[in-house]
């Protein structure tokens, strides 16, 4: 598949890279952007052999400076409604991937930039990285998710600061606050990313799948059902091969070679 807005490439086996790459525009979300995200997305979804998704932005400024400006400028209230679920539907889809996916913040991830990270499971931020929801500065609510999403992550009263003031917050303050889990220096962030990338892929890949969905499922359930849903995925994870394995290395005391089923 070709696309004129975005990079997506598989760097080494299992691991998919998706480079939002409109650097004149500090990769500003504009429609045809998400269209093509989301048709990424999908395809990261459908490929059994995919076992992370890692996110960023080209250039050394921005991950995206947020939903398009230009293009929202004239915006009736039924496009800003129907541009909003465009958004939200596509950063759904992107949080409902079975595997895990990181975002990697190499800049501004402001308004949608900072949604769309906000939306991966979580955030590994260069030293460069600033992050905030300014669209109270523009006129508007956050509207791919971020009234939602930011407080889940860092709580209501905090998120509710940064939402109504617009402020911004720097790699540092993002870690203190938990809005990212570790900064790196910007030259090593991609390094860092597929590191990581590389530790999940050589983990047993349905016990990290149900794991994600215990987790994020879970997080909308009681805590009786999420139990329970945690029960069943560890019934199923006994019906692989590789939790045989997985247990007979650790017994043979040798390293477990996963395949995957
Ligand atoms: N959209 C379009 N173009 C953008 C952009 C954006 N969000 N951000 C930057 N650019 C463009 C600039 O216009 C400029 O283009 P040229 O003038 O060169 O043609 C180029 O990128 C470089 O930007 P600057 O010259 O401004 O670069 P600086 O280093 O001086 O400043 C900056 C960097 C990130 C501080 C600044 O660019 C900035 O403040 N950008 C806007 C950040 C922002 O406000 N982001 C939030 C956008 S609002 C909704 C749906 C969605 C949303 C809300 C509601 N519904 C439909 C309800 C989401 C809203 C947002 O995300």
């Amino acid at each position: 598949m070709s696309y004129q807005n975005i990079l997506f490439e598989q760097p080494e086996t299992g691991i998919c890279l998706l480079t939002v790459n409109r650097p004149q525009a500090l990769n500003a979300l504009n429609s045809a952007t998400l269209d093509e995200i989301a048709q990424a997305v999908e395809q990261v979804a459908a490929d059994e052999s995919a076992r992370v998704l890692l996110l960023t932005g080209a250039g050394d400024k921005a991950f995206v400076a947020g939903a398009d400006i230009s293009e929202m400028q004239n915006f009736t209230p039924e496009q800003g409604e129907a541009f909003s679920v465009r958004g939200s539907r596509v950063f759904a889809a992107l949080e409902a991937l079975p595997m895990p996916a990181i975002a990697l913040v190499n800049g501004y991830a402001l308004g949608g930039g900072c949604e769309l990270a906000l939306a991966c499971d979580w955030i590994l931020a260069s030293d460069r990285a600033v992050f905030g929801q300014p669209e109270v500065n523009l006129g508007v609510c956050a509207g791919f998710g971020g009234t939602q999403r930011l407080p889940r992550r860092l709580g209501s009263a905090r998120a509710m600061e940064l939402l109504v003031t617009g402020r911004q917050v720097r790699a540092e303050e993002a870690l203190a606050i938990g809005l990212v889990n570790e900064v790196v220096a910007a030259a090593d962030l991609l390094q860092k990313g597929l590191e990581l990338a590389r530790l999940i892929a050589s983990k047993a890949p349905v016990a990290v799948r149900y794991t994600k969905e215990a987790v994020t499922r879970g997080a909308d359930l009681n805590l009786a059902e999420a139990l329970a849903l945690e029960s069943q995925r560890f019934g199923r994870c006994c019906a692989t091969q590789d939790q045989k394995e997985g247990m007979r290395a650790f017994l043979e005391k040798r390293p477990a070679k996963f395949h995957g089923g």
